[in-house]
């Protein structure tokens, strides 16, 4: 229990800083336990300030205050300022001239386990600024729309840290008595304090070159601990490749002469942008053949493009305040899916997104942490780097791009870096900038930014046969969300194709319109509204939706004769491949209901012959081949039910592929066959798609449990030279019955115990595997030696796993998983509370279960609310689930 509720920030209060910060000198004498940190703000009244004191305000946590100046006067006394648990208040500073005011203070790296602020992990010092870290360093006005020139002194022990880095170039470098040395850096552009970064240890580096468009030349580093320097090449290579892609589809070059990566074991999330200086998770930046998957690879590829991205969409223009960060990061996922669908696939890349999107944004939208891309109000910020944010906002950017088109979007974008370069800005700004550029009314539009919730799209069809049109009616609503009951109609675009009975495409021409084409965007605004369609010799079968251009339910009653049909023929691959989802989503859905009655479930022949024919036909992408056969997953049809039986839904849907297994066996076998070669160190779209498809069908066969396909799984994955044939063999003999299960578990941690990255795999697989025993085997895991709760990469793949990727155990009807996850979390919240307030999800949706899980949910819920110092991270989830 805490004695005071956390306050809760609005953005309709926001102000601007009444004093801002042209420079910072920071300078740090680096110990594990006692760093030094003295930093000199150069400052002044901000002119646009309304208030009327003379005193100044910094932000400021766990914080030993040692001396503050001004001028370079005496030191402050007792009197001259007030220390509050987050604050310094220095009650007169000068108001009509430039102030210098010197401060020092004393900080422990090593006992941060909250890995926010100067921190320790392996050995190695690094910074975690965003959102609100920097005021655990020193104090300062912490808040982005505080842009200043930071120059940066770091003095350490040569054999402890003999590395020493932070933003920007390096201007100076000495040596110092004990065996010290110092380097001096400086960040030539203004920022805020949450891109400062420091690292310092015993760091080896990988470096590479860039010559940008203008012929500039970028050295590239990338620094890890030494036994990691043969995994960093693929980093090197995906950082060349965002840069080149920058400059080639928004025309931004890099603008530092040196760019630096550095690997972090320790990380509370996936990488930081830093200026100059990003700072990664190892998990996005390490790869070898044979300790990366295939997924791996392409997920550092993202992820560095994300934090290159960033560079233009996040430093050079940054976010007026937090409730605005959608505008540095919904853009900036825009950028890198984009990126990725380049770089790889496009089809499989907007899959993976929507799949991500549909099965984990949606359950935020409608539970009861729904809050809007740009939220009303916070308690604590870090709760709000979420999937709507960045899933819903990268969505809301993507409509944008449809609406305006690629050369529409790509003026507004322009004119948006022209326009801001240098400031702090708001989402309105980005929007204003596109409508601008292109004389667009966004108006409507931009009640994506403030309404929560997903839309629901319901459409009915009439063909008729006399004028030989097609009426479509489309009506859109939205569910309430907490603290908005009603909801206007949204700007909502609707691709849309239209295809005949053979197949063939049919022409869309819109009534009032005299262009026909194979594709329309449809412009939804109104509750409810027709489109007519003109010229239909023949009713077609509807394409709705097309690429998912918009992030809402679709609602349309499709027979699962026309499912089969727009599986076979849909041209647009999003469609065909979500047409198949739709088709064994329903068959899955109603053998639930069988079951739920008592009675047998048989499966219907539409899904296999369905399966058969995409089987059977030859096709250039192997991994949208394999997209297409896999079955919706047990989150997503979870969604899909008012209450969620997790038994019935496993039972179903393995029901499903075990079905499917024995009647295509044939099939199966022989495409495992024909693709199953070793191609270790192969990482073209053949070899990955070749690897897909073929552990695709091991996945099927293996739920035969069948003694020769059992051997084939354990030859696969004794014999595999490369981590994604190697996983994916160990998933088919722990996920099923498999006499070696326990020989292969105990062979893989002996063979990987060094691979820290490889071990996450390790208890991820096994914390998420349906069989009995699971929770015992998670359990005896939490006191493994290789298991820490210090580390959120293994809390992330044990409890994590286990709590969002185990439907089945831990919604036992016990509670048992409801109680192991609450004691967890307790544990965390002291730790490490950002990562302890993330562990909650799981429990947050317990309005979607039965009565009595609800009742076992809830009670853990308000177990962990009356737990003693609970951190405001937790606090907040756990008080909004509960209300
Ligand atoms: C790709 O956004 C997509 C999202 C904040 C930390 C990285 O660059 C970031 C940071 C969180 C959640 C997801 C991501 C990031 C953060 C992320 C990373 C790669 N500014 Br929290
Ligand atoms: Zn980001």
């Amino acid at each position: 229990m805490r004695d005071a509720n956390p306050q809760t920030i609005y953005l309709k209060d926001y102000t601007v800083p009444d004093y801002l910060i042209d420079s910072v000198e920071l300078n740090f004498t680096l110990d594990d336990e006692n760093t030094q940190v003295i930093s000199r703000l150069t400052m002044r009244r901000n002119p646009a300030s309304q208030s009327a004191g003379k005193s100044l305000t910094l932000s400021g946590e766990n914080l030993k205050l040692l001396r503050v100046n001004l001028n370079d006067g005496d030191d402050l006394t007792a009197v001259d300022y007030q220390q509050t648990a987050d604050s310094l208040v220095i009650h007169e500073v000068p108001q009509d001239q430039r102030f210098v005011l010197t401060i020092e203070n004393l900080i422990n790296p090593k006992a941060n386990t909250a890995l926010e602020g100067l921190y320790l992990s392996n050995g190695m010092l690094c910074t975690q600024c965003e959102a609100e870290g920097f005021r655990k360093i020193t104090y300062y006005l912490d808040r982005p729309d505080v842009m200043a020139r930071f120059r940066t002194t770091i003095i350490a022990d040569k054999n402890r840290y003999p590395v020493l880095l932070s933003n920007g170039n390096k201007v100076g470098h000495g040596e110092l008595s004990e065996n010290r040395h110092w380097v001096t850096w400086e960040d030539p552009f203004d920022k805020p304090c949450y891109l400062f970064a420091l690292v310092a240890g015993q760091l080896h580096c990988v470096e590479g070159n860039f010559t940008t468009q203008s012929g500039r030349n970028i050295s590239l580093q990338v620094f890890v601990e030494p036994h990691d320097l043969d995994k960093c090449d693929h980093a090197l290579q995906s950082l060349k490749n965002a840069m080149r892609w920058d400059e080639e589809v928004y025309g931004r070059e890099y603008d530092l002469d040196l760019y630096m990566i550095v690997a972090v074991s320790h990380f509370n999330m996936g990488a930081m942008e830093n200026k100059g200086l990003n700072v990664f998770n190892t998990k996005y930046v390490l790869a070898r053949p044979d300790t990366a998957t295939d997924s791996d690879y392409e997920h550092i590829e993202g992820v560095i493009g994300h934090e290159y991205f960033h560079n233009w969409t996040g430093n050079r223009i940054t976010c007026r305040d937090w409730f605005q960060l959608s505008l540095k990061e919904g853009f900036t996922v825009f950028r890198d899916q984009e990126f990725t669908g380049d770089r790889t696939s496009k089809a499989v890349k907007r899959i993976e997104d929507v799949n991500m999107l549909r099965t984990r944004q949606f359950a935020e939208d409608a539970g009861p942490l729904a809050h809007p891309i740009r939220p009303d109000s916070y308690m604590e910020i870090n709760n709000f780097y979420t999937l709507t944010v960045y899933e819903k906002g990268a969505e809301v950017v993507r409509m944008i791009h449809i609406l305006l088109g690629a050369e529409g979007f790509r003026k507004g974008s322009d004119l948006y870096f022209q326009r801001h370069d240098g400031q702090a800005v708001t989402c309105d700004d980005f929007v204003k900038a596109m409508e601008d550029a292109n004389g667009a009314d966004l108006a409507q539009f931009r009640r994506w930014y403030s309404q929560a919730g997903t839309p629901v799209l319901t459409v009915r069809q009439h063909y008729e046969p006399t004028g030989q049109t097609l009426t479509l009616t489309i009506a859109q609503s939205c569910p309430p969300t907490p603290g908005q009951p009603v909801k206007e109609p949204l700007h909502i675009p609707v691709k849309v194709g239209l295809i005949n009975r053979d197949g063939s495409v049919a022409s869309c021409k819109l009534k009032d319109s005299d262009q026909a084409s194979d594709e329309v965007t449809l412009s939804v605004t109104e509750a409810e509204q027709s489109f007519t369609f003109e010229d239909l010799t023949q009713q077609p079968v509807v394409s709705l939706l097309r690429g998912f251009s918009a992030p809402v339910k679709l609602a349309m009653d499709y027979s699962l004769e026309e499912l089969a049909f727009l599986l076979s023929h849909d041209s647009d691959t999003f469609n065909r491949w979500e047409a198949g989802q739709q088709l064994a989503g329903a068959i899955i859905m109603r053998l639930i209901e069988d079951c739920r009655n008592g009675w047998n479930m048989q499966l219907d022949p539409i899904i296999v012959e369905a399966f058969r024919k995409v089987l059977e036909q030859p096709w250039d992408d192997l991994s949208y081949f394999s997209l297409l056969l896999d079955l919706p997953s047990e989150t997503y049809l979870a969604e899909q039910m008012q209450v969620v039986d997790v038994e019935t839904i496993h039972k179903a849907r393995e029901f499903v592929k075990r079905t499917l297994a024995q009647q295509l066996q044939p099939q199966f076998q022989v495409l495992y066959q024909t693709n199953h070669r070793d191609e270790s160190g192969q990482f073209d779209a053949g070899a990955i798609g070749r690897r897909r498809i073929k552990n695709t069908c091991l996945s099927y066969l293996s739920k035969l449990e069948n003694a020769d396909i059992q051997n084939w799984a354990e030859q696969q994955f004794k014999t595999a030279r490369n981590m994604t044939d190697q996983m994916a063999a160990l998933t088919a003999i722990v996920n099923n019955p498999h006499p070696a299960t326990r020989q292969c578990l105990t062979d893989f941690y002996q063979q990987w115990r060094n691979e820290a990255l490889v071990i996450d795999k390790w208890f991820a697989l096994q914390a998420s595997s349906p069989m009995p025993g699971t929770f015992a085997t998670v359990q005896a895991l939490m006191a493994h030696d290789a298991f820490d709760l210090k580390n959120p990469n293994r809390v992330r793949s044990l409890i994590g796993a286990f709590s969002q990727a185990n439907q089945l155990h831990f919604h036992a009807a016990n509670g048992q998983g409801y109680q192991f996850l609450a004691d967890q979390i307790i544990a965390l919240n002291t730790i490490n509370p950002q990562v302890a307030s993330r562990m909650l999800s799981a429990l947050t949706q317990w309005r979607r279960y039965d009565e009595s899980r609800q009742a076992l949910m809830k009670a853990q819920l308000e177990r962990i609310m009356g737990t003693v110092n609970i951190s405001k991270d937790v606090y907040e989830v756990a008080s909004k689930s509960l209300a």
